[in-house]
């Protein structure tokens, strides 16, 4: 024991393969193959008469706001149902009746789980009481729950600084549990908040903020209906978004176009079978993309600048292409921007991008005369070390074309998790607001700390140093969602107090500090009762649309608890009574915590009342046409470089993308329907001419090292599916290949991990 006691946990999990089966990849998405597809995994999860119930609640008003994506929902739901697929597979591996508590623990050490895949871990079904691993150990064992808050308060108190503290929130979490958790973290002095967000959409939010004066989308729901153009650029809705396709569908029919830009021809952009129309169960379907543009990964840049040089050459014979009106009054950067444009090859950015150039030319001819454009987009733009300058090249377009800021038109980055926005607005955050912090001074009665805290890299990093000990997540799943498995594991591991509040076992739970809680909390699904008394909470959706939620289900077992009542019991333990803000009330009252959000968030206005029903939008400067905070007071053209990859001729480009059956590092199942592959999550997709050259066969099983500063990073054995996609380019899944991810390359600015584009070499090995 001592110091040097180590358990010896895998961060990788069982590596043996499956027994594969490959189809080809499905032209049609959802219909009634999608509802039973759900269906299925529901009743066998959660059973056949709470399945129905809840979900017939599922984004209903009176209902909880569904556990998946941040997709929001149309004013007039659908008596049906408004969910989709993995809407109803998130929910039924929430609700499962499945359990496991003390017993569990006791029988399996931490070792021998950690031998078992993610997939596995998760079947184990909802954690339902509070645990403990002391130091030494290699089992979890039951611990109340005042025992666990005296535990985390006094490792707090150890602490030579609250800097060494780190608190982790990933997106799930309503916005009173968010708001409590990060006023906590500041209380106890720190903003070492890292979130799910800054590996995901941050360079969204730096790039919009750059350019449009806020980090969020500018359109609502109801914009997408009758927009003429819609761009989706680096998403795949079908899996991921799948209630997306429900909008394109209508502003289809309302005779828009639909462009999609990605390396891989996703099935939810093909064609779509809305399964909430009869037309969806017995008609054909709707072709979702009139045009698909087969961009190499990373090249959208290349892509983008080459269409607008075409869109520059139109314009410069009757000025009738570019709003030229709006961006005199509303813009910066025009001249220079053209300027920048003509020093560019356009043969050159063709063979960069990829793309067919009559593919290319009917991209323009599309968008030359049209106004109302959304552009969409996800984690094809933002995971790559350009990605904040992506998404500015995307936001040209929109600027040039004057699609701003008026109804049908704007910006819309897809959000992940179903409260990642909310999570941000009251709160979550590494950077200091000055504005905020006075805020919390006037309403809350503290000095929140005026250092920038630690964003995800730097969280790693300072666990890696030893220099943080203690670190805490609410909800989510670190070790695997974060870059660099095993440099993360280390870091993890140097804690003294590793604390996690979930709701299922994920490998976080297993590769721990020296002492581990795991706290068991409420999905948003179940009823949060507190002395007789139904609670709900709110949540903010993809478009800065607040609602509430209310859960209906009874909850896994009496002994877990909601987040804001962990958060607020733990922070009345800490302070014991020496603080201005009243924990205590505050976990019992949610009412309580909605007024402070009010009082300290800006835009939060009378949320109890307001959050009801349709809910209420926060303020958007953009949909204003307000620029008066950016530089000069003007929306902002920016000039972004060309992508340099440096490619060695052995070398690949690789993006980790989600399987049809998995949120996040949840895997639902081992199958991913839509791309046509069954059973196995350790694949490769290539290029066949691209197999044929590296003399590779069918399902022949490959190392992947990626190497980068000199460190060499292997993610071992997958097998290569050929598949459609650019030459040169490889896609696998995510969290299997983050192993290859190195923790300090990231997005300029943003510090996105490069998820999408990654530099590896095959290696062929023996099955
Ligand atoms: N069912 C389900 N729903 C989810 C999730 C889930 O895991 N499962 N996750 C949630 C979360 S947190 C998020 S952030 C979102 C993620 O939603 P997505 O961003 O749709 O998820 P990814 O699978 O990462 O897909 C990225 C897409 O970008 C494309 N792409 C990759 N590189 C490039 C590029 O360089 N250029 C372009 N143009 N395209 C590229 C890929 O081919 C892929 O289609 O979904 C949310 N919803
Ligand atoms: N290589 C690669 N890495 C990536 C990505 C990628 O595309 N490629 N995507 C990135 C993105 S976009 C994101 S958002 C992150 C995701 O990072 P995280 O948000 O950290 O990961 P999740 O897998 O969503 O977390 C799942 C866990 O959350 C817990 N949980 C579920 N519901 C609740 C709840 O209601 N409350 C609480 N307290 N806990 C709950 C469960 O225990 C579950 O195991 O991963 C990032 N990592
Ligand atoms: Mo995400």
């Amino acid at each position: 024991m001592g110091n040097g006691f180590r358990r010896k946990v895998s961060v990788r999990g069982n590596q043996d393969f499956l027994d594969i089966k490959l189809k080809d990849p499905m032209r049609v998405s959802a219909g009634p193959l999608g509802v039973q597809a759900a269906l299925r995994h529901s009743f066998k999860e959660m059973g056949v008469v709470r399945s129905m119930n809840a979900l017939l609640k599922m984004n209903q008003q009176d209902g909880f706001s569904c556990p998946s994506c941040a997709w929001p929902d149309p004013e007039k739901t659908s008596k049906f149902a408004e969910y989709c697929e993995n809407g109803a597979k998130a929910l039924a591996d929430e609700a499962t009746t499945s359990h496991i508590g003390a017993d569990f623990f006791n029988k399996y050490s931490v070792e021998e789980l950690s031998l078992l895949t993610d997939y596995e871990l998760n079947k184990f079904g909802r954690i339902i009481e509070p645990l403990v691993m002391r130091e030494g150990s290699i089992h979890y064992e039951p611990i109340d729950w005042h025992e666990a808050y005296e535990m985390i308060s006094s490792e707090l108190k150890k602490l030579e600084s609250p800097d060494d503290a780190i608190f982790y929130t990933s997106g799930r979490s309503s916005n009173e549990a968010a708001f409590l958790y990060g006023m906590f973290a500041r209380a106890v002095g720190t903003n070492n908040m890292p979130d799910c967000s800054n590996m995901c959409h941050e360079s969204s939010g730096v790039a919009l903020g750059e350019t449009l004066g806020i980090g969020k989308g500018s359109i609502k729901l109801e914009d997408l209906y009758e927009a003429e153009v819609v761009i989706v650029a680096g998403q795949n809705p079908g899996t991921n978004h799948p209630r997306m396709l429900s909008a394109l569908e209508k502003c289809k029919q309302n005779g828009g176009k639909v462009i999609s830009i990605n390396p891989l021809k996703e099935s939810g952009l093909v064609n779509f079978k809305n399964p909430q129309h009869l037309s969806g169960w017995i008609g054909s379907g709707e072709d979702i993309a009139d045009l698909h543009l087969p961009v190499k990964i990373n090249q959208d840049i290349p892509l983008i600048k080459l269409i607008l040089i075409k869109l520059a050459a139109l314009d410069a014979i009757k000025n009738d292409i570019f709003d030229h009106q709006f961006l005199k009054t509303y813009v910066d950067g025009y001249q220079e921007l053209l300027n920048d444009l003509k020093t560019h090859d356009e043969k050159v950015l063709l063979a960069q991008c990829g793309v067919a150039l009559e593919t290319i030319n009917e991209a323009v001819n599309l968008l030359a005369r049209k106004s109302k454009i959304v552009v969409c987009w996800a984690m094809g733009l933002t995971q790559h070390k350009n990605g904040v300058e992506n998404i500015r090249e995307y936001v040209n377009l929109l600027l040039l074309k004057g699609a701003i800021g008026k109804p049908n038109a704007g910006t819309c980055p897809v959000r992940g998790h179903s409260n990642v926005q909310g999570d941000r607005s009251v709160g979550i955050m590494h950077i200091v607001n000055k504005e905020l912090n006075d805020r919390i001074e006037k309403h809350l009665g503290f000095t929140p700390p005026s250092k920038e805290g630690y964003d995800t890299v730097d969280a790693m990093k300072a666990m890696y140093d030893k220099k943080a000990k203690f670190f805490m997540c609410l909800g989510g799943n670190f070790l695997m969602a974060a870059s660099d498995t095993v440099y993360t594991a280390e870091a993890m591991q140097n804690c003294d107090l590793t604390v996690q509040v979930s709701t299922k076992l994920n490998r976080t739970h297993l590769v721990t500090g020296k002492k581990a809680l795991l706290l068991p909390t409420f999905g948003r699904s179940e009823k949060d009762m507190k002395k007789g008394k139904l609670r709900h909470i709110t949540v903010e959706n993809s478009m800065g649309q607040i609602r509430q939620s209310q859960g209906l289900l009874k909850p896994a077992s009496d002994t877990i608890k909601s987040e804001p009542d962990i958060i607020a019991q733990l922070a009345d333990t800490f302070f014991n009574g020496n603080h201005s803000m009243d924990w205590k009330a505050l976990g019992e009252n949610y009412d309580l915590i909605r007024e402070k959000i009010d009082m300290v968030v800006k835009g939060f206005k009378d949320t109890e009342r307001r959050a009801k029903g349709t809910g209420y939008y926060l303020p958007n400067n953009v949909r204003e046409l307000d620029f008066s905070k950016l530089p000069n007071g003007k929306a902002q053209l920016t000039i972004n470089k060309i992508p340099k990859h440096d490619l060695k001729p052995d070398e690949y480009m690789l993006m980790t993308i989600r399987s049809h059956d998995q949120f996040n590092t949840t895997i639902y199942g081992l199958d991913d329907r839509y791309r046509g592959v069954y059973n196995e999550r350790r694949v490769l997709f290539m290029n066949p001419d691209d197999m044929k050259a590296a003399d590779l066969n069918k399902l022949d099983v490959v190392n992947m090292t990626s190497t980068y500063d000199d460190t060499v990073r292997t993610a071992y054995r997958f097998k290569v599916v050929p598949y459609a996609i650019p030459k040169g380019d490889l896609a696998a899944y995510f969290p299997e290949t983050n192993v290859l991810v190195p923790y300090n390359h990231f997005a300029d600015k943003s510090k996105t991990p490069i998820s999408k584009s990654i530099r590896i070499r095959l290696i062929k090995t023996m099955d």
